[in-house]
């Protein structure tokens, strides 16, 4: 049996974007032929953001449309929604009940956000949103979790908790390590080259969605900020815009940065960015066309959807009973 991966991604945007598919969902793809792969639309996890339901609907479907889209084969791959398999939540709770005040007040995607919206406004699951993602990635055992360079800690936690729990309850979870590729693990915003490239940003205007027409990304990339200077080099303090720019165009066309700062010397930003406007939008382009064709039929996406979710079922089930029998829950009489 090969190794299993798993991975989630949350349905948060009308699109996924440039970062979300050259830090993660590319890996997705290429794991899916080597491992035994499950992949998770996080829909509870969306929950902690304002929910307004037609929208988050419509972005759960955008969000497996995309998937299929960008090469996950659902031969291959387990593919599901979170909220179709209840055990997520029910080892949600047990790891909320593992995991110390303190130890979840230091995540830094919770203080990140929370600082964003203010005490008031931030929401319980907010804070209790990393025992829910390891309860994603343990129920499954995986030994390897794609995600980009943010996710590290979330991921770090998730080890802490298997660690602790095998230790206080018997050996019950693999402990699984961060798949991470250091290239493109950080995709930054073109408008902002010091900030990730993020769904929820406050401008869409630096943000390269999957979904958008290829006109209004080739606009973003053209419009980038890149730095002073004139010459294409890889300098990530310098030239943050730039270094950026290359990372991209490098992992899209899977040339190294050397080579294509040498095809760039002595030409200047603009013939650089119309080239990495052409690569991403070329590139682009077919994944956008067949997404919107997956949309078209509902009925066959949440078709496929479900399969996905009885397989994962399977194996969560399985783990859900594992733990709660080792922490002494009694089993309901047959
Ligand atoms: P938000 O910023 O609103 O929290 P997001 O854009 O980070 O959302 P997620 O659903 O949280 O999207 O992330 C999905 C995957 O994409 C994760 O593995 C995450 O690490 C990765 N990812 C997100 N943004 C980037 C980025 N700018 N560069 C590289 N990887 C990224
Ligand atoms: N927190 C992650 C999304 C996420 C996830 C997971 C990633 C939820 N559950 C399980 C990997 C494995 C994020 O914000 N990108």
């Amino acid at each position: 049996m090969s190794k299993r991966v798993l991975s989630g991604i949350q349905p948060t945007h009308d699109s996924f974007h440039l970062g979300n598919y050259l830090g993660a969902l590319t890996q997705w793809v290429e794991l899916q032929s080597t491992h035994d792969a499950y992949y998770c639309i996080v829909d509870l996890h969306a929950l902690t953001i304002e929910v307004d339901p037609a929208l988050l609907r419509k972005r759960i479907l955008a969000s497996a449309a995309q998937l299929l889209a960008i090469g996950i084969d659902p031969k291959k791959s387990t593919l599901f929604i979170q909220s179709h398999v209840p055990a997520h939540n029910q080892l949600g709770w047990v790891f909320e009940c593992i995991t110390g005040f303190g130890e979840a007040n230091r995540m830094t995607q919770f203080k990140d956000k929370s600082q964003k919206s203010g005490t008031d406004r931030t929401v319980v699951g907010l804070f209790t949103y990393p025992m829910l993602q390891a309860a994603d990635i343990l129920l499954y055992q995986p030994e390897l979790v794609p995600v980009g360079e943010d996710q590290r800690q979330h991921i770090e936690l998730t080890r802490d908790l298997a660690q602790r729990f095998n230790a206080r309850f018997g050996d019950v979870f693999t402990v699984p390590g961060a798949h991470i590729l250091k290239s493109t693990a950080k995709i930054m915003d073109l408008q902002e080259p010091t900030a990730k490239m993020s769904k929820s940003a406050a401008s869409m205007a630096g943000v390269i969605e999957l979904l958008d027409t290829p006109e209004a990304n080739i606009k973003k990339i053209k419009s980038a900020v890149t730095d002073t200077g004139r010459e294409v080099t890889f300098d990530e303090k310098e030239k943050p815009g730039i270094s950026n720019l290359l990372s991209i165009f490098s992992a899209i066309t899977g040339r190294t940065v050397k080579s294509i700062e040498s095809d760039y010397a002595g030409k200047g930003y603009g013939d650089f960015k119309k080239d990495v406007a052409e690569v991403v939008t070329e590139a682009l382009k077919p994944i956008r066309e067949t997404a919107l064709a997956y949309l078209k039929d509902e009925s066959a996406l949440l078709e496929l959807l479900r399969e996905g979710a009885d397989r994962a079922e399977a194996v969560a089930g399985q783990t859900i009973s594992t733990v709660y029998n080792s922490l002494g829950l009694l089993p309901r009489k047959k």
